[in-house]
């Protein structure tokens, strides 16, 4: 696959859909944290983004597909009709990754095409940027506060995001229910300050995760990883129009990017699961400074390690990890603890290729070292119950003499 193919599909399936429409920035001035210039307002053009609901199927091994709602990524210019015809009943888990910048006019279409495997089931569908600051509840997607979509009709939200960092979002019509069942994503905003070439200590790269004014943020190469939990009976209930118990909520699959291990570590739309294509690999070369864009939409806390990697939280829901009066309070730890509704943007350097420690080889004839980033809990580290392996864990390959180019989009895979 070339290049520019890739990346049409990468697009294709949502992965920094709006990143690619970011274009040249204006002039950056120095107003401090998170205070938006008018200069880089007018200098990005508006996003367009197009989701439609529907349910579907995934695959989680020792199982029959499993059933979901969820959002996934749709062409501008169909008609409701035609969205109808190609996506219903087509969801995937998780949502697209939506990469979008600060001070960019975002509209954002939604389109709810109903539910094949429940047609009895007329529930409306809204986004939900959780943690968003938003200065109106007509785009904030609680139902309840504004309005929702009904089946076969389509709301365009927009927004002009202010406060860079890490967000989540996800379906807020009956939440509790369509959360589980798939309807979760990430959404990052990307500072004004990414495009200036003066903060980086190293010199060599223009984006950071926050306006820090200092360069502490930058990184090479980020990746967006949203943790989940599959209630497996609560999928097969709804799919069986049964009631299930919430308080008997104890799921058997835990996910990242709505895969288990080893599916996470599979490349980015992988044919052999086609309502789970986005990745939870992480391939760095030596040297690579590496951010992690983390969000829990699951129900549960989750504890997550990178033995062999120190990891450095800098950003949590979204916000610096900087007092008011500026001292940096960003810390090294080696168990990140993430509770539902979080959010983490964790730094790690990759150590360098370690020729005597285990290695193994890709199909290009590339040589790589591999560290876990898992779960500390070993419970949810299995599919299933199912000995082996599994989960909530992915790899970090860190690579024999740096053969990775440079991202194009977030979380971009090498095969
Ligand atoms: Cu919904």
């Amino acid at each position: 696959m070339t290049d520019s193919t890739r990346r049409e599909l990468l697009r294709s399936i949502g992965l920094g859909a709006a990143a690619t429409a970011a274009g040249g920035f204006g002039a950056w001035t120095v107003l401090g944290g998170q205070t938006p210039t008018r200069a880089a307002a007018a200098a990005n053009p508006p996003v367009r983004i197009a989701l439609a609901a529907t349910d579907g199927h995934m695959t989680l091994p020792g199982r029959p597909p499993v059933y979901i709602f969820g959002f996934i990524p749709v062409p501008q210019a169909m008609s409701v009709g035609q969205l109808t015809n190609t996506y219903k009943g087509k969801a995937q888990h998780v949502s697209p990754i939506l990469d979008v910048r600060q001070e960019t006019d975002l509209y954002l279409t939604l389109t709810n095409l109903g539910l094949v495997g429940r047609p009895d089931l007329t529930d409306s569908h809204t986004v939900h940027w959780h943690g968003f600051r938003t200065p109106s509840a007509l785009f904030d997607g609680v139902p309840e506060m504004s309005v929702a979509v009904p089946i076969e009709r389509q709301f365009t939200y927009f927004y002009r995001p202010h406060n860079p960092g890490t967000y989540m979002y996800h379906c807020h019509f009956e939440d509790v229910e369509h959360v589980q069942m798939g309807m979760t994503g990430i959404v990052f905003v990307r500072p004004s300050q990414d495009g200036d070439s003066g903060w980086d200590p190293l010199h060599r790269t223009t984006t950071f995760a926050y306006n820090d004014e200092d360069g502490s943020t930058a990184y090479d190469r980020h990746f967006a990883i949203l943790l989940n939990e599959v209630e497996e009976r609560q999928h097969e209930a709804d799919e069986q129009i049964q009631e299930f118990i919430p308080t008997e909520y104890d799921p058997a699959y835990f996910t990242l990017n709505g895969r288990v291990y080893p599916q996470t570590v599979l490349v980015n739309a992988d044919p052999t699961l086609p309502s789970q294509p986005i990745s939870a690999l992480i391939q760095v070369n030596p040297g690579d400074r590496a951010l992690l864009r983390l969000a829990n939409l699951g129900y549960q806390q989750h504890a997550m390690q990178l033995p062999g990697i120190a990891m450095k939280v800098i950003g949590e829901d979204a916000t610096l990890r900087r007092s008011p009066a500026g001292v940096d309070t960003s810390y090294w730890t080696n168990t990140l603890y993430i509770g539902p509704g979080e959010a983490r943007d964790v730094l790690f350097t990759a150590p360098p290729f370690n020729p005597s420690a285990p290695t193994a080889t890709d199909g290009h004839g590339r040589t790589y070292n591999t560290y876990l980033f898992k779960n500390r809990d070993f419970r949810r580290l299995s599919n299933g119950g199912a000995p082996g392996l599994g989960g909530m864990a992915t790899e970090v390959r860190v690579y024999q003499g740096s053969p990775l180019p440079a991202q194009t989009v977030v979380g971009q895979t090498y095969a």
